[in-house]
């Protein structure tokens, strides 16, 4: 059997691309915020309903300038069941990271934990809508409200879905999305975030650009290099008229994989949660104790077969060695556990429905 891995890149019709960089090749403005860059903001503020996002070179940047332009001092809390650039952003912009606990149902922060972690050190909290799951918005932002911290959501999973009709770029101060190549959307690399206080714009725009002021001359802030190019935008403007398709074409991926493995013991699949419309970005399963093999186990099993799945995300951010300087890492049961238990298995729109077949009948010894 061909190599099967856990995604596979979206592409437009190359014609299509083609298209787009010929104007390029005329109008030799290749980067530093040029016009397919600003096409592509404002067909994502339109698609995402908001007044305010920025485009950067990848989605880490993007949550680096977020925790810069807000100038905080403290302690931030987040989760560990996460993709390492959620806690090295925090870090690198020397704020302390404070590990809390995750829910076992939907994977993102438990609720009840996180507002027991609030000291007076704490300024912002980081949650991550992993997978595409929501977090607890409701409770974190009632949370933020009464201890007055800024919320920053890690939504580099999340485009394309929405919550009770929102789109993910609607909540809190800031949301940050990848724009990865493995994403349901993407620009080759590149990332997006969204602002709620315009004030904020100018000044995120600045550190994107070395923090040079308008103009050029002088430099207001110590900025950083996370321009997206003309090449990025341009694919990301191809790759956007082809997204509710794609999405769709997901969806089928994921309803097949749910007719094998839904109420199988000792399976868990992606919560139902109520008012989420989904992405189908990822397809994780956790195999509990109570089904025959463990997830390690499935993981070479199929590998056997020459299926690639990912175990994201084990393990645990606060395990990696370089965290190990980190002397509290707080309890996090649950979050170890899933880490311990996940796997994910390949979605992306063009996965031949045959092949899911083969890997669920694989997961369920029906071969
Ligand atoms: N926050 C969270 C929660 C994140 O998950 C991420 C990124 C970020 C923040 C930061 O966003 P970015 O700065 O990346 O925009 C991948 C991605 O590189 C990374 O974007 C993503 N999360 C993470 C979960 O997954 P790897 O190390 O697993 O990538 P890699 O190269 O093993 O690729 C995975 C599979 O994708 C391959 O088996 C095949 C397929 N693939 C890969 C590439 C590079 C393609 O089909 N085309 C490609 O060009 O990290």
């Amino acid at each position: 059997m061909k190599k099967i891995l856990v995604t596979r890149s979206s592409m437009p019709p190359l014609e299509e691309y083609i298209e787009k960089i010929k104007i390029l090749w005329e109008s030799r403005w290749l980067t530093n915020e040029g016009a397919f860059h600003a096409e592509l903001i404002e067909k994502l503020q339109k698609y995402l309903n908001v007044n305010h996002f920025e485009l950067f070179a990848n989605g880490h940047l993007a949550l680096e300038i977020a925790l810069q332009a807000l100038e905080l001092n403290g302690e931030v809390i987040t989760t560990p069941f996460t993709f390492l650039s959620t806690t090295n952003a925090i870090v690198r912009n020397g704020l302390k990271p404070i590990f809390c606990d995750i829910d076992a149902e939907t994977w993102t922060l438990d609720v009840e934990k996180l507002s027991s972690l609030i000291t007076e050190k704490t300024v912002a909290i980081l949650p991550v809508h992993v997978y595409g799951i929501p977090c607890n918005i409701e409770e974190i932002e009632r949370l933020a409200a009464e201890h007055g911290l800024k919320v920053i959501y890690d939504a580099a999973h999340a485009f394309g879905a929405r919550y009770k009709g929102r789109s993910f770029a609607e909540f809190g101060d800031m949301s940050m999305f990848s724009f990865h190549a493995t994403k349901v959307f993407h620009t080759i690399e590149g990332g997006g975030l969204s602002i709620r206080d315009g004030e904020l714009v100018h000044k995120i725009e600045r550190l994107r650009d070395f923090g040079i002021c308008l103009g050029g001359g002088d430099a207001d802030y110590i900025g950083t290099n996370a321009k997206l190019s003309e090449f990025h935008a341009a694919m990301g403007l191809c790759n956007l008229e082809h997204l509710e398709k794609e999405i769709a074409k997901r969806k089928a991926c994921s309803e097949l994989y749910d007719s094998y493995l839904r109420g199988v013991q000792g399976i868990q699949i992606f919560p139902d949660i109520e008012g989420l419309e989904r992405n189908y970005a990822y397809y994780p399963v956790v195999f509990h104790s109570e089904f025959p093999y463990n997830r390690d186990e499935i993981f070479e099993k199929l590998k056997s077969e020459n299926i690639i799945a990912r175990k994201y995300f084990s393990p645990l951010i606060s395990h990696m060695h370089s965290f190990s300087y980190m002397e509290d890492k707080g309890e996090t049961p649950v979050a170890e556990y899933i880490a311990d238990h996940v796997l994910c298995l390949p979605i992306y729109a063009d996965l031949e429905h045959d092949v899911i077949e083969k890997i669920c009948k694989i997961i369920l010894d029906k071969v």
